[in-house]
């Protein structure tokens, strides 16, 4: 069957009225499907960056609330410096080509992570794409860039101190724990994506995944589709629907 085809039967079994409000992604397996096709790991993010441009484009014109992509790690500032400056170019090169598009469609993009830890121009850069689209109402994407989902909930803990010593709080609950996190104001995830085969969270959104349905795929990140992506919501819509029926 097409993958048209094959896209047009999924849309008639999802129900566009329970869409997951908030899909937060694991973009892994670039380096591999590089390695497979004998390519540089350069080659394989990429792609990745081609794969991304698509994936944003499909989930704002499904109505998806907010979309969180996990582009670049804590952890992954240990690797070659080589690849970490090619990494680094990447968002340049996503804004040049896509920040009209988003701006067109209402998008509204957001930084995730430790701002304090990236290049001044990778941090310059970012700023101005957040700006451009700062007015836009409708999907919310965050870019989770040197983020680590430990980093983040001890720089909560860290300036719930500061406020407490101030003392403009002075209890902690839930609602107000989550104010302090990068996804302040944004809902939870309800739909976590992770590519590549791997079966772990790997430091991502901890805070924030406490209810959200996990979906696994062996597809490598650079061979995502808008199709992987609509197996993912499907998937989602089924086990809402068995948790209903309990
Ligand atoms: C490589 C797969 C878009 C994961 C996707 C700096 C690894 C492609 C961005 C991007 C990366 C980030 C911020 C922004 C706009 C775009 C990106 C990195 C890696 C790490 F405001 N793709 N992308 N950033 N890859």
């Amino acid at each position: 069957m097409e993958i048209k085809d094959q896209e047009k039967e999924l849309l008639s079994l999802i129900d566009p009225d329970k869409l997951p409000v908030h899909i937060a992604i694991i973009m892994d397996g670039n380096g591999r499907w590089a390695q497979e096709r004998d390519l540089p790991r350069q080659e394989g993010h990429r792609q990745g960056v081609e794969t991304v441009r698509e994936i944003v484009r499909y989930s704002s014109k499904m109505g998806i609330g907010a979309l969180t992509l996990f582009a670049f790690s804590t952890e992954n500032w240990k690797r070659p410096p080589g690849e970490v400056s090619f990494l680094m170019s990447l968002p340049e090169k996503y804004f040049k080509t896509e920040l009209p598009e988003l701006i067109r469609n209402n998008v509204k993009v957001n930084l995730v992570g430790d701002e304090e830890k990236l290049p001044r121009k990778v941090r310059r850069i970012i700023r101005e794409g957040a700006e451009a689209t700062a007015a836009n109402s409708g999907m919310v994407l965050n870019f989770a860039l040197s983020y680590g989902g430990r980093w983040e909930i001890i720089q909560a803990v860290n300036r719930i101190i500061e406020d407490a010593a101030a003392g403009k709080i002075k209890k902690v609950d839930d609602e107000i724990f989550s104010q302090y996190l990068c996804t302040a104001n944004l809902p939870d995830p309800d739909l976590m994506i992770r590519t590549s085969g791997e079966y772990r969270i790997s430091n991502f959104l901890l805070w924030q995944i406490a209810y959200c349905e996990l979906v696994y795929t062996e597809t490598y990140w650079p061979s995502f589709t808008t199709l992987d992506l609509l197996k993912a919501v499907h998937e989602f819509q089924q086990r809402k629907r068995r948790f209903g029926k309990i």
